[in-house]
């Protein structure tokens, strides 16, 4: 039998609300960068509520993560941001970009679900900066490059007309976002047919910007998340070179098919190594996080198969 192309790590789930100082019910969807010789997690919780907040664990090993005592990011009860993020926070991404890491999430109110943006230097102290999208956006990464001079994202609107869908933008200054383009459509009769996100922030590669991306399913018994790979232009972010026929991680161990959402793998983080694999990170069944490795040639070359069209 062929290897997975995504090799689960045996200690999985390597965090549960069993492992937080705090209470919650859930840890998943984190996204997860290098910083200090150490690997930080941004990871978000239910509360008992059913609304969401955003927590910090580290690592030295990529693997054993030690969570801090209090949460990271909960919703603004004052300011601008209060009336978007009343219902919570969810889904960071992490983007190491001119010093700065950029992070950002879901702001979710009775006015809908918009991506919030913030920046840490250092992960002890954290400024908002703005919201950056208007209702109704999720899964928004951060290039962590500049393309001639502006800042670009993908990001998934939804849309009553058409299936949902990545889109590239482009910004001078990360508040003002335009030059919008679709980039990539779910497959009709595929495993990502319903609709499409981006995951973690794309990773340079020699061949072009790998980007691990969530499709969904709808089956009987419910919709099922699994994660892709499609491979972006250098230069050109907005064209889309590949993008593989297959996912590249389904819901199979326990923990991913059963828990707060049934089948559901999503990504919203992964650390490319210097021995050219990566540690891709995911939230299992909306419950636990998941660490698993892939070498980042495999994934390339899974893309540039071209079994699968962008749009
Ligand atoms: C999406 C988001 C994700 C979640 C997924 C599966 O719509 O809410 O945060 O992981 O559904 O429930």
């Amino acid at each position: 039998m062929k290897p997975d192309i995504v090799r689960r790590y045996s200690g999985n789930p390597i965090l549960t609300k069993a492992d937080i100082p705090y209470p919650v019910e859930t840890v998943h969807n984190a996204g997860v960068v290098k910083y200090g010789g150490e690997y930080i997690m941004l990871f978000r919780s239910h509360l008992r509520t059913g609304r969401s907040i955003i927590g910090l664990a580290r690592s030295a090993d990529s693997f054993h993560f030690t969570p801090a005592s209090e949460p990271f990011l909960v919703p603004a009860r004052s300011g601008a941001f209060a009336a978007y993020e009343e219902f919570g926070v969810e889904d960071p991404r992490i983007t190491p970009l001119d010093g700065d890491f950029l992070i950002t999430y879901s702001a979710y109110s009775r006015n809908g679900v918009r991506i919030a943006l913030a920046r840490t230097k250092d992960f002890t102290s954290v400024d908002r900066v703005s919201l950056i999208t208007q209702a109704d956006y999720r899964n928004l990464v951060i290039f962590p490059a500049r393309f001639d001079g502006l800042y670009a994202r993908l990001d998934r609107p939804h849309s009553e007309i058409s299936p949902w869908s990545i889109w590239i933008s482009y910004s001078p200054d990360l508040r003002y976002w335009g030059d919008s383009q679709l980039v990539m459509k779910p497959e009709p009769y595929h495993w990502d047919e319903m609709k499409i996100g981006p995951g973690a922030p794309p990773i340079r590669t020699a061949e072009g910007w790998l980007s691990i991306y969530h499709g969904v399913f709808k089956t009987m018994d419910g919709s099922v998340y699994r994660l892709g790979v499609a491979l972006h232009d250098l230069r050109d972010p907005v064209k889309v070179i590949g993008v593989s026929n297959q996912w590249i991680l389904q819901p199979e161990d326990p923990w991913e098919v059963t828990g707060y959402v049934h089948n559901v793998v999503f990504c919203c983080g992964a650390v490319p190594e210097p021995d050219g694999t990566v540690k891709l990170y995911w939230g299992g069944a909306d419950t636990v996080m998941c660490v698993g490795e892939a070498t980042i040639s495999d994934l390339v070359a899974l893309c540039l198969e071209h079994g699968r069209p962008a749009v």
